[in-house]
């Protein structure tokens, strides 16, 4: 037993020796002092010697295994460093490359156009408000003044979800909403936000933004509404603009207007732009019509109102000189680049 015992730490100092790993160093401390390890099967014999033998050899099983025991030790310890030492090598980063420069990131040229006409409303007292682009007929449409089966209902081609409920066509109905929540205080708003249309064309496109804007208060005339867009116009396209009403159609306002600025290419002289008229066609405008108001609660023989809405397309078309809605909505850099506040 004492000669087994022996060649065992032998035969386990050699192999530990040999070891190339961490996972051979496993193996072997399972081989010799594992539950059925060489080592372990061995003092499982011990029972059969003479009682006499037994303490000596216990004794020198017990050495035999804390010699392995701290050999097995050593060699982890030697591994584990030699395994980092490798790791690290490998793993080595050469700060002296150049670094790659981040592409920086910039505003699109429609959000930049719409935080433009929302500075210049913010900075007449108005107050920015939002509502769903998924809304209800009766939002988008009846409340306007534009009940089921009514013609007009035919100016803005509609996506339906059901009998009931629509994508926005414009952001009017979030003008009805504030007049619901401010009721019967007098308001100062605007309304910016993405619409939907079944349209397709170089000018017109499935989704668009618009901003519109309403004024409710004692004594508001069609003036304050002229004054207010004339103002506009100048501060977005320069101090020399002016505007013209004509007079036009919407079922929630009226009188009803068109709005056109002076031609931005030729400035009103006559051009292919504004097909020689020298204006421009940019909102729809007009005053609050008093069955609009008073659906929404407010008292029509007191208050007045006047409201406008433009599309953001439009005006980011006109301001930038583009001939086609789809370049707004591709995302080519090349196209975005050449914007104010474009990629670096
Ligand atoms: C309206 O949507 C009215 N709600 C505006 C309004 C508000 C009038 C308050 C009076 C009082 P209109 O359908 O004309 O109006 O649309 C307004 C603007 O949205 C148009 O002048 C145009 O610039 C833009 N627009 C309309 N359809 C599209 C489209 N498919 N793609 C891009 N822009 C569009």
């Amino acid at each position: 037993m004492k000669e087994k015992l022996t060649a065992i730490q032998a035969q386990a100092e050699q192999a530990i020796a040999a070891a190339e790993s961490l996972a051979d160093l496993e193996e072997i401390r399972l081989r010799f002092l594992g539950k059925k390890g060489e080592l372990t099967s061995l003092l499982r014999q011990m029972g059969s010697l003479p009682p006499e033998e037994r303490p000596v050899v216990g004794k020198l099983a017990n050495e035999v295994r804390d010699a392995l025991e701290t050999a097995l030790a050593r060699a982890h310890q030697d591994l584990a460093r030699e395994e980092q030492e490798r790791k690290l090598a490998r793993e080595k980063v050469d700060i002296s490359l150049p670094g790659r420069k981040p592409l920086r990131g910039a505003v699109h040229p429609l959000n930049h156009v719409r935080r433009r006409i929302e500075d210049i409303f913010l900075g007449m007292g108005y107050t920015i408000e939002e509502g769903p682009e998924i809304e209800s007929d009766y939002y988008n449409f009846v409340a306007l003044n534009l009940p089921r089966h009514h013609p007009a209902r035919d100016m803005q081609d509609t996506f339906y979800i059901d009998e009931e409920t629509v994508l926005r066509t414009h952001t009017s109905p979030v003008q009805v909403r504030t007049m619901e929540k401010m009721c019967p205080a007098p308001l100062k708003m605007i309304c910016p936000g993405k619409v939907y249309r079944k349209d397709d064309d170089a000018t017109h496109s499935p989704m668009f933004f618009q901003i519109e804007g309403l004024v409710i208060d004692k004594g508001i005339t069609l003036a304050d509404l002229k004054g207010t867009l004339l103002l506009f116009a100048r501060e977005m396209f320069g101090p020399q603009q002016q505007i013209r009403l004509r007079p036009s159609y919407f079922p929630f306002t009226e009188p009803s207007a068109e709005v056109d600025i002076l031609c931005t290419a030729c400035n009103g002289k006559g051009c292919r732009m504004c097909a020689d008229t020298g204006w421009l066609e940019i909102l729809g405008a007009g005053m609050v019509h008093p069955r609009v108001l008073e659906m929404s609660g407010y008292d029509s023989s007191q208050v007045s109102g006047f409201a406008f809405g433009m599309g953001i397309d439009r005006v980011a078309m006109l301001l930038y000189g583009i001939t086609d809605i789809r370049y707004l909505y591709q995302n080519d850099l090349r196209t975005l680049k050449q914007f104010p506040g474009g990629l670096a």
